[in-house]
Formats: C-alpha cells, structure tokens, sequence
C-alpha cells in the first residue's frame, strides 16, 4: 500500500495555513490585518484629571440686599449665612438666607473723623479658636487715637449671630490725623492659621513704611491671641513686610503665594506678591517707576487716589508728580507683579476664587481677574463689571460658588450713577461665575 504523500513541505504549508486561521478566527478584529501584541492594560483613572482653568462672570447678576451705606467687608459664616459691616456707622450686620438683614451688633458709635474719611469700621475675619470649635470676629476699627483690633466671642442660636466679650486684642497702630486716611484694615487668616493684617502709611510716608519699628505702611503678622509669631522676620515684631503706602486687599493662591492691592500715588496703583521680610518700596517707588518725592503737605496728608471717573479724587495740597519718567531697579526692593493707573483700577479687597485672583476696584468700577497660571505666575489681567455697579470694595465666593459683590459708591467719595440716577444706597450683588479652560 502506497503510503500518502508526506511531502513535508504540503504539510507546513498545512499546518500553517490552519495554526494562522484560528489565530485569525479568534482575534478581536479577524478581519483586520496581521494581530500585533497588545500592551497591558493600566488601569483607569478613577478622578477626571483637573484640566486648568479659572473663573469669570457669566454675565448673570442679581441684586440681593440693598439700603446699606459704604459696606466694607463680607463674610460667609459655616452656617452659610453672611455678615457685613459698615465703614461709617459701625454696623456689624447678620445677611440671612432669605437675604434679611439683623443687626448683630455695633462696633463703635464715634465716627473717627469727619471728611473724606478713609477709616472706621474695616476689615473682619473669623477663627474657629475657642473651646469646642466656637469662633471668635475680629475687626479692624479705626478709633479717635489709632488702628486697632477687636475681639469677639462669635456664636449663633436658632440661626441669628451675636457677638459678645469685646475686647482690645491689638492697638496702637498709627492713624493720620484729620481725614483718617491710608489705614489698610483688612484682616484675613491666612493658610498658616496666624491673623493677617494689610496697612497703609497713615500718610506719613517713608517716616512710617520705611521704618521697621512703626506699625503702619506694614503688613502685619499675629497669632490669633495678639501675641508675635516665632517665625516672623524680626524677633518680637508683629511686622511681616514693609514698604506699603495703602493695602487694602490679601488673598492666597492654591500655590500658597499671597498677593496683595495697593493704592498708588498718582500714578500707579500695585498688585503684589508678598515674601516674607521684603521691602515693597513705597515711597522711593511708585509702581515700576522712581518716585519723585516732594514733602509732605501740613495738615491732611491726602488720600488715596479712589476719586470717581466723574469726580476726581479728593487729593488736596498734593501737587502732581510725574513717576512714570524712570524705571526703578533696586535689589533692596520689590516691585510690583502688575501695575495699573488709579483711574483704572484703585482696587480693594482681592479674593482666590477657583483659578482666579478677582480684585475689587473702586474708581476702576471693576473687578480685575488674573488667572493663576502656575507657582508665582499669573495671566494677563482681564476686566469685567465697568461702570456697571458703580465702586465696588470687595468680592467673596459664597457657599453656591458664586460671587458676592459689595459696592461702596456711598463712601463718600462722590458716589457712582446707576441707572443714570445717583446710588442712592450700597447694595449686595450676586455674579454668576462661568468656567474658562485654558
Ligand atoms: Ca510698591
């Protein structure tokens, strides 16, 4: 019996034709082509990356408390109600969800000065210091002799805040002498849990910013019982940086950098990113630029240039001075981040807010919003709100992630038209904020 062909070549052609169709038969995409390894798998990401971005008003806005005279501070309670207090009367008011407003309490009832006043009733921040987690307010009050800080017991009962066991934690901080100007005043806990404290020259200038041993033109550090940090710069000064002619704004970024707002001269007004121990170089610099000092006037040391586009700033006995001529670079000092002209800008509080450095300005009637784009490193400044509501002092993120506005075109200061009547009243305004991606 003939033997069947065993041509070895037939059968690996054979063999190799069945081996490759069930390869085939069995790969995913059989009808693909040559199957090639296929990596391992890692294993999925169980959180979205964040993709960068930042915040800006939507363009929805809503009134929601009006009737107030030249707020100043806004505050968002663990609660989610709110409180705001008023510069001139001494108000400390409770903003409740139905967007009520109760009297919680008065700091003061002596007006510290009479005419284009620039102090009063300031800044307030909150801690979680007593027994139990129960909180304390801190306020900044400018007084018939100096700045100070006051104390209190902050606690609620059936949804209403009250304040009590009002003390003097911190005093002695210069004021000016008639118009109360360039206090600072904005309190803020900072990432650290010490008491921050932004303040202005109390227009004495160089005699006070440039000297390590005043309080004002400084930006104070404290722990939350008055006492002086260890770690501060110099051994038993509260003084943190110096060099400030009015900063009336802190915020710390998601980097942990903090950044500051300052009002300028005449000629430029600062945004700055604060180190310990620097020198921001108030009066030898104004902005980027040399600062052709003259000397002080007698009398009212001026005011911050926060005039109204229809009305100038209140800056009496001092002349013009042109310090945009040339350019300072001096390693002893540290120039600003941004610069803005006062007509543009004149900004107060400053606030982090998802991505986004949102200033509130008071002449500019704006809010400049710079997008945090890295460590120490900010996008163009972008401006949104002109001339809509008028002056506008602080803007806070409020437990929904939207944006409250205070205004402040009752300080004084001429006052801004809305609706092309003049304000007649301080209002609380909710911004709707929008994502942008980058
Ligand atoms: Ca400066």
């Amino acid at each position: 019996m003939k033997a069947k062909s065993k041509d070895p070549l037939f059968e690996f052609l054979i063999v190799g034709a069945l081996i490759t169709g069930a390869v085939f038969a069995f790969a995913p995409n059989s009808a693909a082509s040559i199957p090639v390894a296929k990596p391992i798998d890692k294993p999925k990401p169980t959180i979205e990356p964040v993709l960068p971005s930042y915040v800006v008003p939507s363009g929805k806005t809503q009134t929601l408390v009006t009737g107030l005279r030249a707020p100043w501070e806004l505050l968002f309670l663990p609660d989610g109600q709110a409180l705001v207090d008023e510069r001139d009367s001494g108000t400390i008011l409770q903003i409740s969800k139905d967007y009520s407003t109760q009297k919680v309490a008065f700091t003061s009832t002596t007006p510290p000065c009479v005419k284009f006043c620039e102090g009063g009733t300031l800044g307030m921040a909150y801690a979680a210091d007593r027994p139990d987690g129960k909180l304390s307010l801190f306020v900044f009050l400018t007084t018939l002799t100096d700045n100070r800080i006051l104390k209190y017991d902050l606690d609620s009962s059936e949804d209403l805040w009250s304040l009590s066991n009002k003390r003097v934690l911190f005093s002695g901080i210069d004021r000016s002498g008639l118009s109360t100007t360039h206090n600072g005043g904005r309190l803020a806990i900072g990432p650290d849990g010490k008491l921050w404290v932004s303040l202005g020259d109390a227009g004495m200038r160089g005699s006070t910013s440039q000297n390590w041993n005043r309080l004002a033109g400084s930006i104070l550090r404290l722990n939350l019982d008055g006492s002086i940090p260890e770690d501060n710069p110099r051994e038993d000064s509260p003084v943190w940086a110096k060099g400030l002619r009015d900063t009336q704004g802190m915020a710390w970024d998601n980097f942990g950098n903090m950044w500051t707002t300052e009002f300028g001269q005449d000629t430029w007004d600062e945004l700055n990113l604060m180190q310990k121990g620097k020198n921001y170089g108030w009066p030898i610099a104004e902005g980027k630029y040399k600062f052709a000092e003259t000397p002080l006037p007698q009398g009212n040391p001026g005011s911050d240039n926060q005039g109204t586009a229809e009305s100038p700033a209140p800056t009496p006995n001092i002349p013009t001075m042109p310090s945009d001529k040339e350019l300072f670079n001096d390693s002893r000092y540290t120039n600003p981040y941004f610069t803005w002209h006062p007509e543009d800008a004149a900004c107060s509080g400053i606030s982090f807010v998802r991505g986004s450095l949102i200033s509130a300005c008071l002449r500019g009637g704006k809010l400049w919003i710079m997008p945090v784009l890295g460590d120490k490193k900010l996008g163009e400044p972008q401006a949104f709100l002109t001339g809509t509501f008028g002056r506008i002092r602080k803007a806070t993120l409020a437990p929904d992630g939207s944006l409250w506005i205070i205004t402040s075109n009752k300080d004084g200061r001429g006052g801004w038209s809305q609706g092309g009547e003049k304000a007649q009243d301080d209002r609380v305004i909710r911004v709707e904020l929008k994502t942008v991606y980058y």
